[in-house]
């Protein structure tokens, strides 16, 4: 019997994103908010995490619109990049104050283990992308921001990216590009190009034109308000890393509402328990196992270490 911990141990989670980032293969993210949806992600084939601000307010029961703190904000990527052996991608909403708080940020999700952030280059505080109110950030200054975060970092993996919201607050194409050519030669390690568009098109429209002028730094896309496209596309597209920010979050206001309102109805749960995993799928999930094991370990190798003391 060996002793077995609950959280995964801490390995080089940014080379291993750095690697993937840069494979020529299409990565999925997938997004989560803390260690429950970390492990619940971690059960199927995805290659990174995106801890999500939208799912990260939601779970504090508050608007996406930069009211929580960063401290709130990594707390919530330290748990998830605990529970889990897949590289985080932190999002960080517009970088929480001035150069000085983005340098701060990376010296803090850096020396946390983070892989990667994502800043998008929304004046703070920024709201979610898909509400209203959208206010983009000076280019120039956003893009000497992105150059300060990569001076701030002090290992040669960990990750900036830089999120591009021009097509989300109503600007062109033009501007998208504009943006991402600054970002870019600020030192940017990938791009993500945001959309609230019902199709891909303007999203592969930029693809299209990025491509060409900055054929090694890697493209994300996050296709929430268009997601008939597939993966293949997105590959066939050159999009490195595609991520699936808030279906998880949404998945559980579907399923918990359905049941929560059955059993208001019925008066009884017993109704909607079909619906429902067992609690003991919960406990496995949460790693309960290791619980008894580790007691187990710990009455064998006192009670040896009590034999070996009473044979001197
Ligand atoms: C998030 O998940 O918090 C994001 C992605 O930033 S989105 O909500 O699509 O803007
Ligand atoms: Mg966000």
């Amino acid at each position: 019997m060996s002793l077995r911990f609950p959280s995964e141990p801490h390995q080089d989670k940014a080379r291993i994103f750095r690697q993937r980032l840069l494979s020529g293969r299409l990565q999925r993210a997938v997004g989560v908010h803390d260690g429950f949806t970390a492990l619940l992600a971690g059960r199927h084939s995805y290659d990174a995490l995106w801890v999500s601000g939208l799912g990260i307010s939601a779970a504090h029961g508050l608007p996406d619109a930069g009211i929580l703190s960063m401290a709130d904000f990594l707390a919530a990527a330290r748990i998830a990049d605990r529970a889990s052996r897949l590289p985080v991608i932190a999002d960080c909403d517009s970088g929480f104050g001035d150069v000085n708080n983005i340098v701060h940020l990376v010296r803090e999700y850096e020396a946390a283990g983070i892989a990667a952030v994502c800043v998008e280059d929304k004046n703070f505080p920024k709201r979610n992308s898909f509400s209203d109110g959208q206010e983009l950030a000076d280019p120039h200054e956003f893009a000497t921001k992105i150059l300060a975060a990569k001076k701030a970092q002090r290992t040669a993996d960990f990750t900036v990216i830089a999120r591009v919201e021009s097509l989300v607050a109503g600007a062109s194409l033009d501007d998208a590009l504009y943006r991402a050519d600054l970002y870019t030669a600020a030192g940017a390690d990938a791009v993500v190009i945001h959309s609230k568009s019902k199709t891909a098109d303007e999203v592969l429209a930029f693809a299209h034109r990025f491509h060409p002028k900055h054929p090694d730094v890697p493209l994300i896309v996050i296709p929430t308000t268009y997601p008939l496209v597939s993966e293949e596309e997105l590959a066939a597209a050159g999009v490195s890393v595609t991520i699936y920010a808030n279906q998880m979050l949404r998945a559980f206001v579907t399923a918990a509402d359905d049941v929560l309102a059955r059993i208001a109805t019925d008066r009884t749960a017993g109704g909607a328990d079909t619906q429902l995993i067992d609690v003991r799928q919960i406990l496995d999930l949460i790693g309960t196992g290791a619980v008894s094991e580790n007691s187990t370990w710990f009455d064998e190798t006192a009670e040896l270490s009590r034999a070996a003391t009473a044979r001197t």
